[in-house]
């Protein structure tokens, strides 16, 4: 009778291990699968053209508005490479050069506090894009955002320069559409010297998937300077 008790609780303890055990391996593949289906968005693998087009990008907007962790995603590799290593402002500014395979950008992320944005004009020579980085979880900076693009691009040297406006943070709670911030914006007496698109990106901080830096980089590489 001891001998049967005994039996039975040993099955039972193996029917458990081996349930415990099947369920994890279950949850194991779930995450494997996740993970390898996750749409992050990365450059990797990118198709070389033998002589890619060169073009200076300017990243512009006030400050946190999401220029530097925007900048950190144009590289090659896949997710969290060094997006999140930069958490201070940016004090002066940064340029880097990446060869993406079709295209090789020359990337000037310049600070945005106010005391930055006087030398702005000094950047502004040259440049094929100008990115303009709007955190779109913060409704009460618009105006300032605004009234910053406007100085910019009545600025006579930036004239013809097409302006990528992006929308960032969308992955918050409640952020404004990149189509809401296009018209928070007001640009439509600029679109006569400028080509103006608007996109919206998320990069969120440690988890989950970035969306929009795809667009972005296709954005970028299809705008062209309209000829005054
Ligand atoms: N959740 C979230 N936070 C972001 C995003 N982009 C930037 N941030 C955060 O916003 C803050 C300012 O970003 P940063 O790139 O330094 O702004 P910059 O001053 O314009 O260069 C930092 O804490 C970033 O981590 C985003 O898409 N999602
Ligand atoms: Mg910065």
């Amino acid at each position: 009778m001891a001998t049967e008790l005994k039996e039975t609780v040993s099955k039972t303890t193996i029917c458990f291990i081996a349930g415990f055990a099947t369920a994890a391996a279950a949850y194991g593949c779930y995450k494997l699968y996740k993970h390898l289906a996750s749409e992050d968005e990365y450059f990797e693998n990118v198709h070389h053209s033998k002589d890619p087009p060169n073009k200076r990008i300017l990243v512009l907007g006030l400050d946190g508005a999401g220029k530097t962790r925007f900048v950190n995603c144009f590289r090659r590799g896949r997710r969290y490479s060094d997006v999140n290593l930069c958490m201070e402002p940016t004090v002066g500014f940064n340029v880097r050069t990446i060869n993406l395979g079709t295209a090789i950008f020359d990337i000037w992320d310049v600070g945005g506090s106010e005391s930055c944005r006087k030398y702005w004009k000094e950047f502004i020579r040259d440049i094929d894009v100008i990115v303009w980085t709007v955190d779109a979880s913060n409704p009460v900076r618009l105006p300032e955002s605004r009234q910053n693009l406007h100085i910019l691009l009545e600025d006579r040297k930036t004239r013809g320069v097409p302006v990528l406006i992006v929308a960032t943070k969308q992955d918050t709670t409640n952020p404004m559409t990149p189509e809401e911030i296009l018209e928070e914006m007001r640009i439509e007496r600029f679109r006569s010297t400028h080509e103006i698109e608007a996109i919206g990106t998320r990069i969120p901080l440690w988890h989950g998937e970035r969306k929009g830096i795809n667009a972005a980089f296709r954005h970028i590489s299809c705008m062209r300077p309209k000829a005054n």
